[in-house]
Order: structure tokens, then sequence, then C-alpha cells
């Protein structure tokens, strides 16, 4: 008797097979076999505006068949080290102490995962990440730590603070507002990215200096596999921006995954975890939420808690800026 979890996902090989223009005997195969035969379109989505760069990036990388793997470290390098990005690496507003730190992960499309966290002084967390990923048996390092195996693996010490960073959060200072601060563009903007390659695998990565003004210690989704990413290459992938104690809540990347692998769309499966956040938690001014995801077919979507997100989208060699629906205005 056929599964209702085997009939979906012969459905999503079938309408995968179908937007790739494949023959009907070749929709019996799964998309993996396809490797050797079929040029599968590849394509990137990314969190905000500075998505649009990021893409550029990843977008190179998957045009000469590089891995979406590659693509993603390749795409969140961008945003990491331009410092007129002030959430995310070099330039990111640091906590209420005045040091910069930056959360990261990656998952490729095998389920392997690689994470830091509260990691200070290294503009790419997110190729850290990949080396936890790639050369440990673990998935996740924090602190100094990570900053220890990081320097180990060639990375270099760096000051991440700018000057227009470290005049802003004198400025916060001295009003000595409330922490965490209020979640909107000027005080969040993570990079969260998924990619499709033309071998049809997903992988997908994040980096953030999380919160601005967070506590010293706090850790937010991004680096959280599940919450701020997650990856199944069955199915999709989906990556979150906003505030990640929210995110986390819900578990809300998996949420997503897990809704499509059930039949849900990639807007839909997303506005489903926004509602879920609504639903379950208090609503505060920091409360914000935004989630992008993809599935296997190469479909698309995201949704957010508030007017204001925005996503980039690279597909059919045009790379662009989407406003994105949301619950509230
Ligand atoms: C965090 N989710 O550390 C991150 C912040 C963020 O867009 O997404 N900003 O909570």
């Amino acid at each position: 008797m056929t599964t209702r979890r085997k009939f979906l996902s012969a459905s999503i090989t079938a309408s995968a097979a179908a937007m790739m223009g494949l023959s009907s005997k070749a929709n019996q195969k799964t998309i993996d076999n396809y490797k050797s035969t079929t040029v599968i379109k590849p394509l990137i989505i990314s969190t905000w505006h500075h998505g649009i760069a990021a893409n550029e990036a990843a977008w190179q990388v998957l045009i000469q068949n590089g891995s979406a793997l590659d693509a993603v470290e390749a795409g969140v390098r961008v945003t990491e080290s331009d410092p007129t990005i002030t959430s995310v690496g070099y330039g990111g507003s640091p906590d209420s102490d005045g040091h910069v730190t930056l959360d990261a992960c990656i998952m490729d499309h095998l389920g392997n995962a690689g994470s830091v966290a509260f990691l200070e002084n290294i503009m790419h967390p997110v190729s850290v990440a990949r080396k936890v990923m790639e050369l440990t048996p673990h998935v996740m390092l924090v602190g100094d730590g990570a900053l220890m195996f990081a320097l180990e693996n060639g990375f270099e010490k760096e000051n991440l603070l700018t000057p227009e960073a470290e005049r802003k959060w004198r400025e916060w200072l001295n009003k000595r507002e409330d922490v965490p601060q209020k979640i909107n563009e000027q005080y969040h903007d993570t990079i969260g990215m998924l990619a499709i390659d033309t071998n049809g695998n997903l992988s997908g990565a994040c980096s953030t200096s999380g919160v601005s003004y967070k506590y010293r210690g706090r850790v937010g989704d991004s680096p959280i596999i599940g919450a701020g990413l997650f990856v199944d290459n069955e199915v999709g992938a989906a990556s979150a921006t906003g505030l990640g104690e929210a995110i986390i809540k819900i578990a809300g990347s998996h949420l997503i995954v897990e809704l499509m692998r059930q039949g849900d769309s990639p807007k839909a499966a997303c506005k489903i975890a926004v509602e879920r956040i609504l639903k379950k938690q208090k609503i505060t001014k920091q409360l914000d939420a935004a989630f992008i995801a993809v599935n296997k077919a190469g479909e698309t979507g995201a949704f957010a808690l508030r007017k204001g997100f925005q996503y980039a989208l690279y597909q059919n060699n045009e790379n662009r800026l989407i406003d994105c629906d949301f619950l509230i205005e």
C-alpha cells in the first residue's frame, strides 16, 4: 500500500521533474538519479536587501556547476565582510558591553551541519561553521572554543567593531534603552541563504551578529540547526530572520521543512510558522520574524510577521528583490 509519505515524495519528485521538463519515464526516477543526464536550473533565495549582492556571488559558483554548499558559503561571506551591514559580521552591532559576537551555521544536502555561536574577532563565521562540519565530529562550537578552533584552522583574529558601530553603541549606552533592542530593519538584518545547484542538491547557510546591544553571551536562532536554518535534501530548506528567541521557541525552520514534507507549499509553510509564533507568543514591539523556503521542485516562498521584510531571489538568470507578504502592518 502506498503510504501518504511515499505518495508525497513521489509527487514532489514528479513535480520537480515536470518543472525541469523531464519525460514521464524519467519522472519515475528520483531527483538524485538525474545527476549525470539532466540540467537542473539552479536558484538562490536569501533574506533582505543585502541578499542581492550575496546572491550574485553565490550565482557565480552555481553557474560554474559548483555545489550549493560552496554557493551559500560564498554568498554569505559577501554580507559578512560588508561593513555597511550592521547586523552581520564586520560592522555588526556589538552586544551591550561593546563586543561584536557572531552566530552562523551551514547545512548540506547530506544532512551534515556545522555551527558557531558567540564567536568573536573572526570575519567569516560561516566558513568556521563549515570547518566545524567538515573537520570535527561535532555540530556546534561556541565562544572561546570556537575562536581557538578558528585560529587553529588558519582564520585570523580581526577587530570587527567599526568606528561607526562603536559610535552608535556609545550613543545607545548614553540612552540606556532596554535590552534587547527593538527589532526592525535598523537593528537586525541576518543573512539566511538557500540554494539548489545543477545537480538538484540543496544547501543553506545563515550568519548574524544578532540583536543589537544584546546581553553578553546571548545566542539567537541563527546558529541553531532547525531554528535559523534547516535543510532536508528530500524535501526542501528554510531559513529565518527576526527575533531569535521567538524563532527558537517554535523550531521555525525545521517546522517549515516538515510542513513542506506534508505537502504545504514553501509560502504556505512559512505563513503557518509565522502564525504559530503569533499564536503562542506575547506580542511585543520586539516580536518579529520572517522565513524563506524552497522545496525540492524549486518552488520558493516567504512570509513575514510584519510589513517591511524583503527577500532576494536569483532564478532564471534574474536577481530580484521581492516584497514579502505579512500578517501585521
Ligand atoms: C537573532 N535572528 O540573533 C537573529 C537576528 C536577525 O535579522 O535575524 N536579524 O535573533
